[in-house]
């Protein structure tokens, strides 16, 4: 595995409105320290810029996150299109409140995963800690990042309520 490569994380999503979801991955990825990379790329408006983002992502990216709402095909036709890892998160859909979203990325057919988080701001969080533990495998400041992190968030629980 070359090194620097992996390192980098994409952060993808279908619309500028995503965003709102998507800057909390991008929080996280700065706490942690990770390099990361953000796109709007949608499946069905820029099906041309996705195919080419998908198919030369494994030169420059180690985990892609997409974020993506409502018939959330993003993060699997991304999946389809290279072998790094792809984490969809769902976005919360107006009409659907996410349940669409989640239901479209987390039911991909055998033969092409995507790692599916949660709905909305919890699955943006967890998307950047999840490429943080993978990257971390081969790289020993962010596993110590991530175990710091861990740490703090542990110490923040008070043993009582107030
Ligand atoms: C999806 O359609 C995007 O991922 C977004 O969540 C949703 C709505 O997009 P906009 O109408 O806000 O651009 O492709």
């Amino acid at each position: 595995m070359k090194k620097n490569k992996n390192h980098k994380v994409a952060v993808i999503m279908g619309s500028q409105s995503d965003y709102k979801t998507m800057k909390i991955t991008v929080k996280i990825l700065k706490i942690i320290g990770l390099k990361y990379e953000t796109k709007i790329i949608s499946a069905h408006r820029t099906p041309k810029r996705m195919y080419e983002f998908a198919r030369s992502a494994k030169d420059k990216f180690g985990v892609i996150i997409a974020g993506a709402g409502g018939s959330a095909h993003l993060p699997g036709m991304v999946s389809a299109l290279t072998t790094i890892p792809v984490l969809g998160v769902p976005i919360e859909s107006k009409k659907l409140k996410g349940i669409d979203s989640l239901l479209s990325i987390a039911q991909m057919p055998k033969g092409v995963p995507v790692g599916t988080l949660a709905i909305g701001e919890d699955g943006a969080t967890n998307a950047a800690l999840l490429a943080a533990s993978i990257i971390a495998n081969n790289n020993s400041t962010i596993k110590k990042k991530l175990e710091n992190w861990r740490l703090s968030q542990t110490r923040s629980v008070k043993k009582k309520p107030k």
